[in-house]
């Protein structure tokens, strides 16, 4: 598929995704029988998960929240034991243990947050309970894990046989040296458009595999994994967190849109302020993705291989991003 014809707003269908302003009767009221509800939903994911894609679409379709159909369909990848950069069968640490990180934010600006969470399969809707029952943002390991109990989640032993196997042979080499690279990640970062015309997202992760024990990278934090303006627009980030977090990558992106960058070049912009720092060809990845209240949708990362999902109008599509290096 032509991507810039993918990008274009026509393709989104946008012009029925203006709301027309609402006129006043005679009587000093307004007359809402002309305004043009917006009810092109949609949903943007990193990488390929389609089915997890999907879910959140055609929950908005029904007309689930935006936070509601984001926490449902990063879950489906948090359940996906062939996923091994979130939730259950996630890589673990360098001792054998799975930890996980997530957040949410929504229209309003909420936000909720968990790190280095064991036991507890889906950390995303976890986070969402952090942020609708607590006054806090952010919980981290124990009291986090005691926080899921209280509500009722069950634990579980979130290490399956494969990623068992694969950690042992880890150790074997014993080499302290966690990469990410285009093979070994699949963090999922999703941002939902409802009906109402509200943005919200989630993003979810094991981190990287073999991390060290309470490494936490970028995903749960507000900012540099996702970030959420309802005025501006939204981004998501994948790759190494480290490099995301000097950067505030998420946070820049809707920055950079709020002073009139489209979604692409804001991607764009935050993959090289990354790039700046660097001496020559990095080894690792990063990748951004983003929209903006228009609908418009961008994808940027380091190297190839990074592509994003978007489902809406019953179509759901994965779409190669360009990279700086390919
Ligand atoms: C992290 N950003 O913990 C995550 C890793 C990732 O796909 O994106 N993996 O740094």
């Amino acid at each position: 598929m032509n991507r810039r014809k993918f990008l274009d707003r026509s393709y989104l269908g946008l012009s029925t995704m203006l709301v027309a302003p609402e006129t006043i009767t005679s009587f000093g009221k307004t007359d809402s029988s002309s305004v043009t509800k917006n009810t092109e939903t949609y949903t943007i994911s990193t990488w390929n998960v389609s089915e997890a894609n999907i879910i959140a679409g055609k929950a908005l379709e029904g007309g689930l929240s935006a936070i509601e159909a984001a926490v449902n369909g990063v879950a489906y990848e948090e359940s996906n034991l062939l996923n091994t950069t979130v939730g259950m069968g996630g890589a673990p640490d360098r001792d054998g243990v799975v930890s996980l990180d997530a957040c949410v934010m929504n229209h309003t600006g909420d936000c909720g947050s968990v790190l280095a969470v064991e036991n507890i399969t889906h950390v995303a809707a976890l986070a969402k309970e952090v942020m609708e029952k607590t006054p806090h943002v952010i919980l981290a390991g124990k009291g986090a894990r005691q926080f899921a109990l209280e509500q009722g989640y069950k634990p579980e032993n979130l290490l399956t046989e494969n990623s068992k196997k694969a950690w042992q042979k880890w150790l074997d080499n014993g080499n302290y040296k966690p990469e990410i690279n285009v093979e070994n990640h699949d963090t999922i970062g999703m941002i939902c458009f409802d009906n109402s015309g509200n943005l919200s997202g989630a993003c979810t992760t094991s981190g990287l595999a073999y991390k060290m024990s309470g490494r936490v990278g970028d995903s749960p934090i507000i900012g540099s994994g996702l970030y959420i303006d309802n005025n501006v627009g939204g981004a998501v980030a994948t790759g190494l967190g480290e490099e995301v977090i000097k950067t505030v990558g998420s946070f820049l992106i809707v920055e950079l849109m709020r002073n009139g960058l489209s979604p692409q070049k804001a991607c764009e912009e935050a993959v090289n302020r990354i790039l700046e720092k660097q001496k020559g060809k990095p080894n690792f990845q990063v990748a951004y993705l983003s929209t903006n209240k228009n609908g418009e949708v961008g994808a940027y990362s380091i190297q190839k291989g990074f592509s994003y999902s978007i489902y809406k109008n019953g179509l759901n599509k994965n779409i190669p991003s360009n990279s700086v290096y390919n």
